[in-house]
């Protein structure tokens, strides 16, 4: 699905502003609040989780439906051409009316949906009502428990326990934009990049829909020189004397796309082009056949107000965070990011490990840490398959042409030690690799009692990525037991899979700031630098490790529990982004750490 953007023969109108917002139940939705202008409507930030912007805890937790109003008008000089309504992102359900006719729906929370709406507009002022929903349950990615009892003495209770450590934050979370192609007009185009010595080879496959099919493509330096250009919509351009798009270091092409009928140009589209490579081989994460080594972050998109919601002020100042640390990578732990955030990866170099949001496909966490549940095996209970699917051809679909994307990871922490994992993954993993043109590696995050020998989806993957709290959740507040459980797991998977290369995606402490002693114990800033430098003295000795993402790039906004101090406080930097006393020791370490070995 391609990013829309304006060009000589594409307008966009950006329907971001205020907007009216009612709650609604969690039942079915209720017609009469599209049927009509909204009545005793709130003003809502479109986008924005509307959680926190409601204020009290009413509009924070509410559970179900709740019912966003706006109006729009498009210009009638845009009328004769194909007119398309897009979401960036609504979660985690969709459904979109039109004055009140009902236009379509989109299951998924973090990846953009649109309509053709052309029949549905009127002239003058459109309303545009869109309805959304936040349940999870054990089949939507992510997962969560619905409960909705009555119980004698309390009436009707309704509950959506999220299965995974963030705020189920919700709402039309991306921009919302109405953009126009002609009725002919360029609907894809993949981009697959190689290098033979200094040639540059860029091949670019287009796919169009309408009767023209004379397809033009440019490819253009930064300078806006012509770099190479072909005819047809399947075609290598070969760029000599390339420059390569590098991590920290990032050139980036553009490729210009015409659709043309009898010589006049229908349709135009452009993208920007990095040239670059990625493998994986003898246990090395290469970037331009060169073994990269990932230092950053796990991340969220997470801020107070906000909440999820797109924040370009906030991204462009985590990527100078970022800089300022000395990262070059980051995991969209755990659902896909805007597309607005990896075209800022792109362009400032961030490497970029590209999560679908499968996360909680765990059904047995709680009874395990709290005995609280009884156990039922994940991969006969969870109904999550198809919507799995559904998610990672949309996540490969939207991202495959960025070059900051150098591997997905299709899942989070899922139930990978229990019996099933296999055969529940191994027709994703290859799903995966079918859909990318660039068939980058593949690979699923593990939790620390996914341990070698036991874990099933192992050997599924290109990479090992490993979650794990050696001084956290086990061996709490030992760091020397920590730093020699995590050598001998680290050693015994070596041992187990020498090929593959293991990434740390997840390793941390919670700290709050402010919070100091003598000793370092756990919670104090003091804990965090040397739980930290314990892990690195670690991952110095084991020349297999290919990078370290800290958990978590910023301190964010969880479910209450009795683990939880007003949120994950396992942030190098608050959640206000002012930095703890461990980003000072990562920005010594990175800074003097290359970005390849
Ligand atoms: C994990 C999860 C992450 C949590 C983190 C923690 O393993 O992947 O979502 O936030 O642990 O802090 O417990």
């Amino acid at each position: 699905m391609l990013y829309p953007i304006s060009t000589d023969t594409r307008a966009v109108i950006d329907l971001s502003g205020i907007w009216s917002f009612v709650l609604g139940t969690s039942d079915e939705f209720d017609e009469t609040f599209v049927d009509h202008p909204l009545v005793g409507a709130m003003p809502m930030a479109v986008p924005a989780s509307y959680n926190d912007l409601g204020v009290t805890s009413k509009i924070r937790n509410h559970v179900g439906w709740v019912c966003y109003e706006s109006t729009f008008s498009v210009p009638s000089v845009l009328l004769s051409e194909r007119v398309v309504l897009r979401f960036g992102s609504v979660t985690h359900f969709g459904r979109v009316f039109i004055n009140g006719k009902y236009v379509g729906e989109h299951n998924g929370g973090f990846t953009p949906f649109e309509f053709e709406i052309n029949k549905f507009l009127i002239s003058g002022p459109n309303r545009l009502s869109v309805m959304v929903n936040n349940v999870v349950d054990e089949t939507t990615l992510p997962v969560g428990t619905y409960f909705d009892q009555e119980i004698s003495g309390l009436g009707r209770v309704v509950k959506n326990t999220p299965n995974f450590d963030f705020f189920n934050y919700a709402g039309i979370h991306r921009p919302v934009k109405i953009y126009t192609t002609p009725r002919s007009y360029i609907s894809d185009l993949s981009v697959v990049t190689s290098t033979v010595g200094s040639l540059g080879h860029v091949q670019v496959d287009v796919e169009v829909v309408g009767g023209a099919n004379h397809l033009k493509m440019r490819l253009r330096d930064e300078d806006g020189n012509l770099a190479a250009s072909g005819d047809g919509p399947s075609k290598t351009l070969e760029i000599g004397d390339v420059v390569l798009w590098e991590p920290l270091d990032a050139y980036l092409y553009n490729l210009e796309v015409d659709l043309c009928e009898n010589g006049v140009v229908l349709d135009t589209y452009s993208i920007p082009v990095g040239v670059r490579t990625v493998d994986v081989r003898d246990a090395q994460f290469l970037i331009n056949g060169k073994p990269f080594y990932f230092k950053g972050f796990g991340k969220h998109e997470d801020s107070s107000i906000h909440g999820r919601g797109f924040d370009e002020a906030l991204n462009v100042a985590d990527f100078n965070l970022a800089a300022w640390i000395g990262a070059n990578s980051f995991r969209t732990a755990h659902y896909p990011y805007s597309e607005e955030i990896l075209r800022l990866a792109d362009r400032q170099g961030i490497v970029v490990i590209d999560e679908t949001p499968a996360v909680g496909l765990h059904l047995n966490f709680a009874a395990v840490l709290f005995g609280s549940r009884e156990h039922r095996n994940t991969w006969e209970h969870i109904g999550t398959f198809a919507n799995h699917q559904k998610v990672i051809e949309e996540l490969v679909a939207r991202d495959k042409n960025h070059p900051s994307v150098v591997m997905w990871s299709i899942a989070n922490e899922p139930a990978s030690e229990e019996a099933g994992a296999r055969q529940y993954f191994a027709p994703l993993v290859e799903l995966a690799r079918k859909c990318d043109p660039q068939k980058r590696p593949v690979t699923i995050v593990t939790h620390q009692w996914a341990t070698p020998g036991v874990c099933e989806v192992a050997e599924l993957v290109d990479v090992l990525a490993l979650n794990r709290y050696y001084g956290w959740y086990v061996d709490s507040g030992d760091l020397e037991a920590a730093g020699e459980h995590l050598h001998q797991e680290l050693i015994d998977w070596h041992n187990l899979h020498p090929q593959k290369p293991i990434l740390m995606t997840e390793y941390g402490a919670d700290t709050v700031a402010g919070l100091h002693d003598v000793d370092p114990v756990m919670f104090t800033e003091e804990f965090q630098s040397l739980f930290l430098s314990t892990y690195h003295e670690v991952f110095d000795k084991c020349s297999w490790v290919v990078g370290e993402q800290v958990w978590n790039f910023a301190d964010f906004a969880t479910s209450q529990g009795v683990l939880r101090v007003q949120g994950n406080k396992k942030g190098v930097f608050t959640r206000d982004r002012k930095p703890k006393a461990a980003a000072h020791e990562l920005r010594r370490r990175w800074s003097s750490m290359a970005n390849y070995n």
